[in-house]
């Protein structure tokens, strides 16, 4: 019979592969490649790229040990290709064969190169996911309006978590009014797992930083699990120290404590080595058992069986020009202070700086700083697209894409989000400690010490007023508006271009 190469990317370690589903005896070849082009076709941050050849390296092993014969191209081989495609054309030589057999990739760009590959490719599902493409697209039919909420009750139901019979615990199917409690100093924080290298590691971490050096950030510090044990290891830490406070502090920040009580679990569900099953399992176990309370467990399982499956719906369901949307046409370039440079804004230089260091921010961080930023100051959202995707430790097109380009900076329309997430500095104020250490003062409304946040705030609802102010979740705010005394809304538009002019000479803000 003649052999067929089972390509396994770095985002697909996991033994349940669709991919795998045939077992290692029929003698088929394993094919995984660490490649240049995918760590440059957009700058990944080394941490990320750490992650995913450590990773690599180790699910290799084990699926040799279950009986795989495994072609593994370490990314220093001097035959390595440097790109997927190549790799693949590389082994059907080797291997004379041109059958190839894969699970779909989480992005376009490589669907498509593989499918046009002069190889006969089987191309199967992503079984890793609770809602098929054909599942998201029954729900979607006829919609109107495609709201995460509902979804999210569809996948309750399907799945049956956190369900008493034919309704939901606690007679509600959304606690996030008990939820979104402020940030406090003195909040226990045990902080995340931490993983010293091993050798694996060490030699990845090397490798990385000699070939991708002029990434944003460094491998120094690197601590992430890379293989399923450790994997497992951060979701039982979560579950046991985090969890319970999980909903309460689910949107604040602080200055010196990067992660809080979030879960830091999607660098390893989004390569394979924990499902959404096992997590969302586990956190219903903790409450049935009376270990956290309702708001966070129901919370953290609406993030993974309401957003997370939502956002990959859309990516699939909305194709190949999602990407290319910007319907607020914004064009300004993505400022210097998101490649680390110089600001005065305390809250953007802890958001970039612990995304530099760790490869890692939460939620609240990357919608309501950066990416609330780069919306009001009207940045090109491909270029914000790219940034997000290069810079976190779990950034895949497919979930990446809709986050950025549909929930953070609007530019689907209002396909993701119903009203653009956008705030002034009183939001970021209320929600940490960052303002207390800022230059500016989130108090003042104009003058030169007057929050970015605040005048930006204004000229962006001001500008795009004809899309907007028909929107019954902003009337409120143009009602506001409209009431300042002219005088008032004069100077907030002259600050807030005064700091746009500063963002297109380079200066910093
Ligand atoms: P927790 O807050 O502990 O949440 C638990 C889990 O829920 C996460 O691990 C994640 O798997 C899931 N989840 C929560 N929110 C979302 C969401 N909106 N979309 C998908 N899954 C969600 N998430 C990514 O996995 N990859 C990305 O590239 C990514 N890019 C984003 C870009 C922007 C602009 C925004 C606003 C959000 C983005 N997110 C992305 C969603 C979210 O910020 C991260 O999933 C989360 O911060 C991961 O950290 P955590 O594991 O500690 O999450
Ligand atoms: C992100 C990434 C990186 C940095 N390197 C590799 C690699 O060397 N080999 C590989 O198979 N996959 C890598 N990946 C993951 C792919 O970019 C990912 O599979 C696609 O973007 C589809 O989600
Ligand atoms: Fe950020 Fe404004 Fe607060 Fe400074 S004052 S930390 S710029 S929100």
């Amino acid at each position: 019979m003649v052999k067929r190469l089972i390509l396994i990317l770095g985002d697909q370690l996991s033994p349940d592969m669709s991919c795998l589903s045939d077992g290692p005896e029929a003698s088929d070849v394993v094919v995984m490649a660490e490649v240049t082009d995918e760590g440059t076709y957009v700058p990944h941050h080394p941490q990320k790229i750490t992650l995913i050849l450590s990773a690599m390296r180790k699910f290799a092993d084990r699926l040799r040990d279950a009986g795989w014969e495994v072609a593994y191209t370490p990314l220093d081989d001097p035959d390595n290709a440097g790109s997927i495609c190549g790799e693949l054309l590389r082994r059907a030589e080797e291997f004379e064969t041109d059958q190839v057999v894969l699970t779909e990739p989480g992005e376009w760009r490589l669907i498509d190169a593989l499918n046009n590959l002069p190889l006969h490719v089987e191309m199967r599902q992503d079984t890793r996911f609770l809602a098929s493409h054909a599942d998201f697209e029954r729900w979607a039919e006829g919609r109107k309006s495609l709201r995460m909420e509902y979804f999210y009750r569809e996948m309750r139901r399907k799945t049956g978590l956190l369900m008493d019979g034919d309704d939901p615990c606690g007679g509600q199917w959304n606690f996030d009014q008990d939820n979104r409690k402020p940030a406090r100093g003195d909040l226990f924080k045990l902080g995340p797992c931490r993983f010293e290298p091993d050798d694996t590691v060490r030699a990845v971490m090397d490798l990385v930083a000699d070939r991708f050096d002029g990434h944003f950030g460094t491998v120094d510090g690197f601590a992430y699990a890379t293989d399923r044990d450790q994997a497992l290891e951060v979701l039982d830490h979560f579950i046991k120290n985090a969890l319970p406070c999980f909903g309460d502090y689910q949107d604040a920040m602080l200055a010196d404590d990067p992660v809080l009580y979030h879960a830091l679990i999607s660098p390893y569900l989004n390569i394979g080595l924990l499902g959404w099953r096992e997590v969302c399992a586990a956190a219903e176990t903790a409450y049935r058992e009376g270990n956290a309370p309702l708001n966070a467990v129901e919370g953290f399982i609406r993030q993974i069986i309401g957003w997370r499956e939502y956002i990959r719906g859309i990516y699939f369901l909305k194709g190949r020009e999602y990407t290319a949307q910007n319907t607020l046409n914004h064009t300004r370039d993505l400022p210097a202070v998101y490649w680390g440079g110089d600001t005065d804004m305390a809250c953007m230089r802890a958001a970039v700086g612990q995304t530099r260091d760790l490869a890692y921010a939460h939620h609240i961080q990357r919608l309501m700083v950066t990416g609330n930023f780069a919306l009001l100051a009207g940045i090109d959202p491909a270029q914000v697209h790219e940034w997000y995707l290069s810079v976190y430790i779990d950034a895949f097109e497919w979930v990446e894409a809709p986050n950025t380009l549909g929930m953070s900076q609007f530019a689907d329309g209002g396909v993701v989000a119903s009203k653009p997430y956008v705030s002034s500095g009183s939001y970021i104020d209320r929600m940490s400690d960052y303002c207390g250490d800022c230059a500016y003062k989130v108090g003042d409304k104009t003058g030169e010490k007057a929050c970015p946040f605040n005048v930006l705030y204004w000229h962006f609802l001001n500008r795009h007023r004809d899309r907007f102010q028909g929107n019954g979740r902003m009337g409120m705010m143009y009602r506001t508006w409209d009431k300042m005394d002219a005088g008032k809304r004069d100077a907030i538009i002259s600050d807030a271009e005064t700091v746009l002019d500063r963002l297109d000479r380079g200066d910093p803000v």
